[in-house]
């Protein structure tokens, strides 16, 4: 079988996380990923949040699987003359520097088209054209700039910020469907072109719903929200709702039997309209069938609390994963809160690939998350993570075309 994007080839001159995420998942799907790291220096992510002295952090070897590594001065003269001939050999630029800096390294979009018109330049940076484009941004400000933070917390509560990297790793994945978009135009085209993704509208487009709710606030309270039952106020703008479904039917997070111990003795609980009288069953509430108050759905939001204290009395004698057992059958929607720890020991998750272990020379073994994205015919194989230049020479052997001599004098003068 071969890999989807095999013979494609991208300079990758990502760091940090949502660029690599970006490249890796290209990468995972068969691309020859080359990634261009400052000589002595390389990715600043090597160094950062180390577990063990001396070698590449988790937190690098986490996002650069099956990449490859030259080390390459882009800022020095024979540098840039290296990098003019890799824009030439290459299909796919991805970068995401603060603003502005590949054009001051000499490489503006107009210049890499005339290196190469068949180029697809790709690039995220933390806002689009406007009053903040050329703002540096981290993971956080763009959740804060994008919608999340503010729509995320306890009802009344401070805003929050999530675990999921939706402007990092959320970025890289927009990023990536707009390179394969370009490279499938290319093919009627024969013309590469630029692709930006700003983290912001990243953010703000897995945050759709909460626009959404924006605009029906104006036409009266979200009924669904925390709120509503308990009567406060809304305020101009979409509110945090704690653990409140995003979709139109109601669920929270419910303890489970162990609570007291187990941070997460948790289960996500869906009282979906469908299996309303599954779930008066299961909990022992069967006269709420038939109770004005409880039996249609628009009946039940002003007593949300009612409901789910109701629920939750059960989930309390059941542990989380009995609540499963018994809920699914029954096809009431439940979740159990799964720690890093569990997910990291799922049986099923190594099985499908999606965690994996891998080996690293300098580290040794290490857990990873896989392609999430499973194809039929192209497979998708974990392979570490490179070491800062350990494939500079190959690469400018058999991609820039150097002789040896020139390698060596390339070397020398610090340009790799
Ligand atoms: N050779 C020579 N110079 C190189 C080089 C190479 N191979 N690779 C990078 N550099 C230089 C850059 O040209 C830049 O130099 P100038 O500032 O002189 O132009 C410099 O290294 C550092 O680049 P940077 O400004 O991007 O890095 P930073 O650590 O200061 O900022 C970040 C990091 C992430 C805030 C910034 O890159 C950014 O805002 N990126 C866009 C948004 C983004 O992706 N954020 C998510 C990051 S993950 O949380």
């Amino acid at each position: 079988m071969t890999k989807a994007l095999e013979g494609v080839r991208i300079l990758d001159m990502t760091h940090v996380q949502s660029g690599p995420t970006c490249t890796q998942l290209l990468a995972w799907f068969g691309a020859d990923v080359i990634k261009v790291e400052r000589p002595g220096v390389g990715d600043a992510t090597r160094g950062q949040l180390r577990d063990i002295p001396d070698v590449d952090s988790l937190y690098f070897t986490m996002l650069n699987h099956n990449k490859r590594s030259i080390t390459l001065n882009t800022k020095d003269d024979k540098g840039k003359e290296i990098f003019v001939k890799l824009i030439e050999k290459c299909d796919v630029m991805v970068e995401n520097f603060a603003p502005g800096a590949l054009d001051r390294m000499g490489f503006s979009w107009e210049r890499i088209q005339e290196i190469n018109p068949r180029m697809i330049y790709a690039s995220i940076k933390g806002f689009g054209p406007g009053d903040y484009e050329d703002c540096k941004v981290y993971e956080n400000v763009a959740q804060c700039a994008g919608g999340s933070a503010s729509t995320t917390g306890e009802a009344g509560g401070i805003p929050m910020v999530t675990g999921a990297q939706i402007g990092d790793s959320g970025t890289g994945l927009h990023l990536a469907l707009g390179i394969v978009t370009a490279l499938y135009h290319r093919e009627q085209s024969g013309k590469g072109q630029r692709v930006e993704c700003a983290m912001q509208d990243g953010v703000l487009n897995l945050c759709r719903v909460k626009l959404r709710d924006q605009q029906r606030l104006a036409h009266g309270p979200l009924r669904e929200y925390v709120h509503f039952s308990r009567g406060m106020d809304f305020g101009e703008a979409t509110p945090r709702a704690g653990n409140d479904s995003g979709g139109g039917q109601p669920g929270r997070i419910l303890k489970c039997k162990g609570w007291e111990n187990d941070p997460d003795a948790y289960t996500y609980f869906i009282t979906q309209a469908a299996v309303w009288k599954n779930v008066c069953d299961v909990i022992g509430k069967p006269e709420w069938k038939e109770n004005a108050d409880y039996a249609t759905p628009e009946a039940r939001l002003p007593h949300l609390d009612k409901v789910f204290e109701a629920i939750e009395a059960w989930t309390m004698t059941k542990t989380k994963f009995e609540v499963m057992e018994l809920c699914n059958p029954l096809n009431i929607p439940v979740g159990p809160i799964l720690s890093m720890k569990e997910i990291a020991e799922d049986p099923a998750l190594r099985k499908t690939g999606t965690v994996v272990e891998i080996d690293h020379p300098e580290r040794g073994s290490y857990l990873s998350v896989g392609n999430p994205i499973k194809l039929s015919d192209s497979p998708s194989d974990v392979e570490r993570s490179p070491l800062l230049g350990e494939h500079t020479d190959e690469i400018l052997k058999d991609v820039v075309g150097l002789s040896d001599e020139e390698i060596k004098a390339a070397k020398e003068e610090g340009a790799v």
